[in-house]
């Protein structure tokens, strides 16, 4: 999986993403992370790429122009190593909001492309010419799209096969199946006289399976109760709920 980031400030998304898990991810080549300065595709020689709304109002707009061909030169890029046109997604607090449910589908991408705007927007031009989904990460405002792309990059990421290693590899996380995961405990037996649950000590793996499971909804009933609306009618379809 290949992700292409159009954006004004390129060092913040290599920098960010070229760590830990996902730096070792590019390194192996499961995943290509490029940010692409938009601009470098200005055509004025002070490399503006911001100017006032038509109609007046507060702040300034990042032009159509260096959008388009920073986007162009990332499509062609694609279609030379034989790919398809990539979907591209703007990330703007105007957008559906993210969940796992779109990584799992965004990760069965060959490309992706981020297209992150800063000042009060983009203008309405570009984005009709180039994007196909429209994506915020939840209802509150940042300064821009950068640290969004890399949630969504990041989410996506873990998804795509040989990212995770076996043991960091979730089969059983939260939200899989609407679920948050369950509590859990490493050593020592005792901390600040505090016990670890004594079923995660009896060696019987259905018991702990049950117990888990108990824990799972219990925790989802209290802490998310959406979430656990739609467990209750999807999950108990399943087999999983047992009460
Ligand atoms: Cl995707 N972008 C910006 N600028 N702010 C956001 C967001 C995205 N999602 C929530 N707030």
């Amino acid at each position: 999986m290949n992700f292409h980031i159009l954006t004004l400030f390129p060092e913040m998304v290599t920098g960010g993403l070229n760590t830990s898990i996902l730096g070792r991810a590019a390194q192996n080549g499961h995943i290509g992370l490029e940010a692409v300065n938009i601009r470098d595709f200005t055509k004025n020689k002070h490399k503006k790429v911001d100017d006032y709304p038509y109609g007046g109002g507060a702040g300034m707009l990042m032009q159509a122009q260096p959008v388009f061909d920073a986007f162009k030169s990332v499509e062609e890029k694609i279609i030379s190593r034989g790919g398809k046109s990539p979907r591209v997604i703007y990330v703007t607090p105007q957008g559906k909001v993210f969940n796992q449910q779109m990584a799992q589908e965004l990760a069965q991408e060959q490309d992706l492309v981020f297209l992150c705007g800063h000042y009060e927007g983009i203008d309405e031009r570009v984005l009709q010419a180039v994007v196909t989904d429209y994506v915020s990460i939840g209802d509150y405002v940042l300064t821009g799209g950068e640290l969004p792309a890399m949630v969504m990059i990041d989410a996506v990421s873990r998804l795509v096969p040989g990212v995770l290693k076996n043991e960091e590899s979730a089969e059983f996380e939260s939200f899989h199946d609407n679920l948050l995961e369950y509590p859990q405990y490493t050593r020592p037996e005792v901390w600040q006289g505090a016990e670890v649950p004594e079923v995660l000590l009896c060696g019987d793996h259905a018991k702990v399976d049950r117990w888990r499971l108990e824990q799972s909804e219990a925790r989802t009933r209290e802490r998310r109760p959406d979430l656990y609306e739609l467990y209750a009618r999807k999950g108990r379809a399943l087999g999983y709920l047992q009460k």
